[in-house]
């Protein structure tokens, strides 16, 4: 991968593609999440490349679901595991929830390798390998998950995600938690709270309004009662089309 130079406009961004790019490398992400993460960001540039306000909220009403929840879980791909399993690590040590490796390419090999670089990144207990739940409805590989993971989980954070899971989980009566920069897509307009936001800085965003409201004991069920999606929806969409244009 390239050396770039700090003061090059677009380091950030340079970096993270190099992240995916070692994540491609080492067996984490699939070819296509490069396509994935090209798509995301195109977004990410006409959001302006920051968190905008209507997602700094989406963040807070997330935490306050997983703080909320009696089984939280945090589905993980292959383009999370390269971009953020640390941050990963972080959000489910402060909102007390599991991890689990969910792949719509799904093949035992890079389940292990994904769980194992959680574990390096400081994961004590990954689901995704068992592979004894099912979610009705999808007839991929997707479907497939764990009984003491996803199937019994209450709430669920998908990050990039593509739209048929999304639907699936919400039939179930999960609450779900969608990280996805394209407003637009299928999985932010069906999730209880679409954080239309980066994933690599809407986990660290939803870490610290958890330890935020966990130390000042909020009344969780009201911050989750005042969050309007469709209004979040909305406005990251204005932002989108009325031009907020990074570096
Ligand atoms: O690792 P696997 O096998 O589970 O495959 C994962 C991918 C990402 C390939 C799979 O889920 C997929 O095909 O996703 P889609 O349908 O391309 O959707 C990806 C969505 O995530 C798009 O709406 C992108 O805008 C969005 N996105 C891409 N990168 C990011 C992102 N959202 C937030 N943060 C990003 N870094």
């Amino acid at each position: 991968t390239a050396d770039v130079p700090d003061s090059h406009p677009r380091a950030a961004s340079l970096r993270t593609r190099d992240r995916l790019v070692e994540g491609l490398e080492n067996g984490l992400t699939s070819r296509t999440g490069l396509i994935a993460h090209g798509r995301g960001e195109a977004f990410d540039y006409l959001l302006g490349e920051r968190t905008i306000p209507s997602a700094d909220r989406a963040a807070r009403a997330a935490a306050a679901h997983l703080l909320a929840a009696d089984h939280p879980v945090i589905s993980v791909n292959g383009n999370v595991a390269a971009l953020a399993p640390e941050r990963v690590v972080d959000l489910a040590d402060a909102t007390d929830a599991a991890i689990e490796v969910n792949l719509f390419h799904r093949s035992a090999e890079r389940i292990e390798a994904i769980a194992d670089h959680l574990r390096a990144h400081g994961a004590t207990d990954v689901h995704g390998l068992a592979g004894d739940g099912r979610i009705p409805g999808l007839d991929h590989d997707r479907g497939i998950c764990d009984a003491d993971g996803i199937e019994r989980a209450d709430v669920v954070v998908v990050p990039l995600e593509d739209g048929d899971r999304a639907a699936a989980l919400a039939e179930l009566g999960k609450s779900e938690i969608v990280i996805d920069l394209n407003p637009l897509s299928r999985s932010a307009q069906v999730a209880d709270v679409p954080i239309v936001d980066n994933v690599v800085r809407a986990l660290p965003t939803m870490a610290a309004h958890a330890r935020e409201l966990s130390e000042a004991g909020a009344d969780l069920d009201g911050v989750i009662a005042e969050f309007d999606a469709d209004a979040a929806l909305a406005d990251a969409e204005r932002t989108i089309r009325e031009g907020s244009l990074a570096d």
